[in-house]
């Protein structure tokens, strides 16, 4: 629940719990989402997951989604994918749900998007397994309205730009009638960490720090707020 600028990517995952329904198909991408899909969505006995675990390739969570909703039309999908994914192949997709979404008995099939404007998971990995400050030549990708777009092919969606605007977007989504697509402009500051961090892995994060990151100073913060949380009594 800790603020960031200005949607903590995590907030989305975490309270996703108030409003999966209990026969979801849940979808991650690679990237900064797989991280929080694993960290805080409670999945039940009837859930069903998956993600690209193996060769961990990008572009997979909209055509998991469209997948699922191919082999179970009667239960809700949700997609959970960054924006790079999104600009990849996500977007296109979009077109073949609109093209086959009104044949399936449950219409939903829900699209997380986190708007971050950056290949997030690469620019800490950077980060923290190199040393390396952020590249914003290599890291950065434009700043896109999807909820826009799903609309312009005749699905459904809508842009978040603050945390007061999470649950009721997730409750939209899944009261919806088509495709919808959440379009969530996240903070790409927030470190997808690990629960343990190695010696080495903070020693490269300083040196990244010292190199010169853009970002440096929001980048401290968000790390120190998710870390230090743990030393907190009743955490
Ligand atoms: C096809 C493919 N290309 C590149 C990668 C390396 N890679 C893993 S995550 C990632 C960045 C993902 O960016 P985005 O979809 O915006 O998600 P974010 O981490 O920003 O949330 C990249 C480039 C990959 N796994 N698969
Ligand atoms: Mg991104």
């Amino acid at each position: 629940m800790q603020d960031a600028d200005p949607i903590n990517p995590q907030r989305l995952f975490w309270q996703l719990n108030h409003h999966l329904p209990d026969d979801a198909i849940v979808t991650s991408d690679s990237g900064s989402a797989a991280n929080w899909f694993a960290r805080d969505v409670k999945l039940g006995p009837a859930h069903l997951a998956s993600l690209s675990g193996n060769l961990a390739t990008m572009g997979a969570g909209v055509p998991y989604a469209i997948a699922a909703k191919f082999a179970h039309p009667s239960r809700p999908a949700v997609a959970l994918v960054g924006d790079g994914a999104m600009q990849m192949n996500g977007m296109a997709e979009l077109i073949t749900a609109a093209k086959y979404y009104e044949g399936w008995a449950d219409r939903r099939l829900v699209v997380l998007v986190l708007n971050n404007r950056d290949l997030n998971q690469v620019t800490w990995e950077q980060r923290a397994l190199e040393g390396d400050p952020k590249n914003p030549a290599t890291q950065e990708i434009p700043d896109v309205h999807y909820a826009d777009f799903a609309r312009m092919i005749g699905l459904d969606g809508v842009r978040i730009e603050s945390p007061d605007a999470i649950d009721a977007a997730w409750e939209e989504a899944f009261q919806a009638d088509r495709p919808f697509v959440i379009d969530a402009v996240t903070d790409p500051e927030v470190p997808p960490l690990p629960p343990h961090i190695t010696v080495e892995q903070a020693r490269h994060f300083i040196s990244a720090v010292r190199g010169g990151d853009p970002h440096s100073r929001a980048l401290i913060t968000e790390s120190f707020k998710q870390k230090i949380l743990e030393f907190l009594p009743g955490r």
